[in-house]
C-alpha cells in the first residue's frame, strides 16, 4: 500500500501489554471502531486510508516502535493519525514521538477519547501538529485534504492546535454528522485475521440525550441523538 497522498491510522499497544489477554469470548483483538469509522469515511471520499493495529502486529513478539517504523517505510505517509483512551496515553505518546523521529514533516494528529477530552495534554508533547475533538469524520478529511494540497489548516473547525506563539487554539466545535453520512464499516481496511480473532459489534446510534457526570458521551456529541437508518444497518449486516 502506498499512502503518499494518504492516511496512516494507529491503534496502539492496548492488551498485548497485558500478555496478550483475551476477553470473555476468547477473542483477542478489539475492533478499532473509532478509526475503521474515519478510515470507511475518508476510502469512501477518495483518501486511501490504512490502520495498523499495535495489539495485532505486534502478536509474534515485534516491539510496537519497530512496527511503526517498518510501516512508515513501506507506506510513505503524509499524515498519521493516532487514537487513544486514557489509559493508553503514554502508548500514544510513543507512538507520536517514532513518527516524528522518523520524519519530521509528517503531520500527525491526535484523536479518539483522550484527545477530545484533554487535548492540551496531547499538545504539550510537541509530537502532534494538532488534536481533533468530537467525530473525527469530517474535521480529518477537511485536515487532510488542505494539508495534501498545502493550503491553511487553521481555521477548521474541531481541531485543537498550538500556535506560533505556543498558545494553545481550540476552534470551534463542528456540527454533528447526519446519518446517512455515518460510514457504514468497511471491514476491508483491517486485517481478516484480526477480524476473525475480535467481536463484532454494531454500532446503530450515536448520542444520548442525557450528561451523567460519569460519560464522555455529552463532551463527545452533545446531547443530540443520531440513529442510521434501517438500510444502511442491514447493509452492514
Ligand atoms: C462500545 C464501547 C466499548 C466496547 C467496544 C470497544 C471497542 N472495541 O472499541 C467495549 C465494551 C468492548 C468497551 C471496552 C472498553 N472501554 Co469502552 N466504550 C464504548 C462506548 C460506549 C462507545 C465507543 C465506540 O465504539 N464509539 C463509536 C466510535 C465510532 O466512536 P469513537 O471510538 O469515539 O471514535 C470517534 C471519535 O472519537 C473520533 N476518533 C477516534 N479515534 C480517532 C483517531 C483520529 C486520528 C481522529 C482524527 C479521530 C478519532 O472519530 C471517531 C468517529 O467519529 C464508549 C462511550 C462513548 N461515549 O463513546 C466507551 C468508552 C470509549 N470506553 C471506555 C473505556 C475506559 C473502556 C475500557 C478501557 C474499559 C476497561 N477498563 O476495560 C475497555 C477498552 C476495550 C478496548 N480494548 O477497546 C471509556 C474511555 C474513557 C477514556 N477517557 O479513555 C469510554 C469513553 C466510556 C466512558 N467512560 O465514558 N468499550
Ligand atoms: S451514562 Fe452516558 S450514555 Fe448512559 S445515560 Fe448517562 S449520559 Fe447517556
Amino acid at each position: 500500500m502506498n499512502l503518499k497522498n494518504g492516511v496512516l491510522l494507529v491503534d496502539p499497544l492496548m492488551r498485548r501489554k497485558h500478555q496478550g489477554m483475551l476477553d470473555d469470548f476468547g477473542m483477542k483483538y478489539d475492533i478499532p471502531y473509532g478509526l475503521l469509522a474515519v478510515a470507511s469515511y475518508l476510502q469512501k471520499r477518495g483518501i486511501q486510508t490504512g490502520i495498523i493495529s499495535m495489539d495485532f502486529e505486534t502478536r509474534h513478539g515485534e516491539t510496537d516502535e519497530n512496527v511503526l517504523r517498518m510501516k512508515l517505510n513501506e507506506y510513505s505517509p503524509k499524515l498519521v493519525g493516532i487514537t487513544g483512551y486514557t489509559l493508553q496515553f503514554n502508548d500514544v505518546i510513543k507512538m507520536a514521538s517514532v513518527v516524528k523521529g522518523h520524519d519530521h514533516n509528517i503531520r500527525v494528529v491526535a484523536g479518539g477519547q483522550h484527545a477530545m477530552h484533554l487535548p492540551e495534554s496531547m499538545l504539550e508533547t510537541v509530537f502532534f501538529d494538532v488534536a481533533i475533538v468530537g467525530e473525527g469524520e469530517e474535521t480529518l478529511f477537511e485536515y487532510a485534504g488542505r494539508t495534501f494540497s498545502g493550503q491553511t489548516t487553521d481555521d477548521i473547525a474541531g481541531i485543537v492546535y498550538l500556535n506560533e506563539n505556543g498558545r494553545i487554539i481550540a476552534n470551534r466545535r463542528r456540527g454533528r454528522l447526519n446519518s446517512e453520512e455515518i460510514a457504514i464499516p468497511d471491514y476491508s481496511i483491517l486485517p481478516e485475521d484480526l477480524v476473525r480473532n475480535a467481536n463484532i459489534e454494531m454500532l446503530t446510534t450515536r448520542g444520548c440525550p442525557y450528561a451523567c457526570k460519569l460519560c464522555s458521551s455529552e463532551t463527545q456529541y452533545g446531547r443530540k441523538v443520531v440513529v442510521r437508518s434501517l438500510d444502511s444497518v442491514r447493509e452492514e449486516l
